[in-house]
């Protein structure tokens, strides 16, 4: 049996370019003691994946090095094992990277009961981006009722939790996205008090949409949608850094004009908190969010939207599409059959 595999072949310089990736075929390895020899169904891919392929700067992961497979997110099906606690067939959340099939180290596997929810959603509303939404919002925002929150990348894996928990919260959400098409989604279906086309005129939608100005920013993008919900900040309002997807690629600062000063003159009028968010430091609220965003789907209360590709040889193609705004909903890529569908 043969597995193919995307490796790291050169760390990207802005927008990752195809020639950065190499797709190799090797043969599929044999579980060891105590290991579990996973098929992959789905993988994830995510935002952060582009932070690691960076080598020239600080960040809260190791880059990937070049020649091995690039990093992420899996679901898949137990094809051997020599671990007790998991046997063939079982469908499985895993970090198998960008590969057909992957050997798994016990710690990392969990297991998933395809009764409960469909499998996919290990690796979006039930995984580490709606994990990401709940911490935030329920963790760190101290969000209250008839609060405003706004949230950018609103369509998207976090965003769409994000601004549906502030909603169950009685809080009033208020998104941007990239289309009209997007935006209709969001009002339409994850049912946010409004959603605006962050490449229209943003100042007149945050006039428009927040009209009592944003308690909680919940930041995903950066740039000059990070700008605008700044300015809307109210008096002991929290800001939560999540990302800022609009810099990720960036080689050198953005040109106009130096805010620092402004930024710094409303953090301190409004007193304002800043924090920054990173998931895997709120794993003590994993049960937690389990049973409340399950709950909550069942309940018909938060709803969630995958967008899948299908092919090992896409996956590049649309990561790409992801540090531009291209997918829609949570993005997977298909690898194999998945037989719970
Ligand atoms: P996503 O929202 O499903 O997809 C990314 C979206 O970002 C795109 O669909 C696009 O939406 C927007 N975008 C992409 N490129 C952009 C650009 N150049 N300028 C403006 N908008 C752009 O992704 P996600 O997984 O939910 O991640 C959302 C954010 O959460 C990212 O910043 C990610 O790094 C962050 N995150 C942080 C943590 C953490 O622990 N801190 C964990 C998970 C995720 P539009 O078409 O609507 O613009
Ligand atoms: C993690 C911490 C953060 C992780 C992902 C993130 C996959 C995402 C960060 C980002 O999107 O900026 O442990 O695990």
């Amino acid at each position: 049996m043969r597995n193919r595999q995307i490796i790291l072949k050169a760390y990207p310089v802005g927008m990752p370019k195809a020639s950065d990736f190499e797709l190799v075929e090797r043969d599929v390895p044999k579980p060891g003691p105590g290991q579990v020899l996973v098929r992959t169904i789905y993988m994830s891919l995510d935002p952060y994946m582009r932070g690691r392929m960076n080598n020239n700067r600080r960040s809260y992961a190791e880059p990937i090095k070049l020649g091995e497979v690039c990093q992420g997110g899996t679901v898949g099906q137990v094809v051997a094992s020599n671990d007790p606690d998991f046997k063939e067939g079982d469908f499985v959340a895993d970090f198998g990277g960008w590969q057909e099939y992957s050997i798994s180290a016990k710690g990392f596997l969990r297991k998933l009961d395809p009764d409960l929810a469909p499998i996919s959603t290990a690796q979006g509303v039930l995984g580490m981006p709606g994990h990401t939404a709940y911490a935030g919002v329920i963790g760190l925002s101290k969000l209250k009722a008839g609060e405003t929150l706004f949230v950018s990348a609103a369509s998207g894996a976090v965003g769409g939790v994000v601004g549906q928990i502030a909603r169950i919260k009685g809080a009033r959400a208020v998104g941007v996205a990239g289309t009209d098409e997007k935006c209709a989604f969001v009002r339409k279906e994850l049912r946010f008090d409004a959603c605006f086309n962050h490449k229209g005129d943003l100042a007149a939608g945050f006039k428009e949409h927040c009209p009592k100005g944003v308690d909680v920013n919940f930041e995903n993008v950066g740039g000059e949608v990070f700008w605008n919900a700044f300015s809307r900040m109210n008096l002991h309002g929290r800001i939560i850094i999540c990302g800022f997807i609009s810099a990720y690629n960036d080689t050198d600062l953005p040109p106009g004009p130096d805010r620092s000063g402004m930024i710094l003159g409303g953090a301190l009028v409004n007193r304002l908190t800043i924090h920054g968010l990173l998931v895997s430091d709120w794993m003590h609220l994993w049960a937690d969010f389990q049973r409340d965003v399950s709950g909550w789907i069942r309940s018909g209360e938060l709803r969630y939207r995958e967008d899948i590709v299908k092919g090992l040889e896409n996956a590049v193609p649309a990561f790409q599409g992801l540090l531009q705004g291209k997918n829609f909903g949570k993005l997977l890529v298909q690898l194999s059959d998945d037989p719970t569908r």
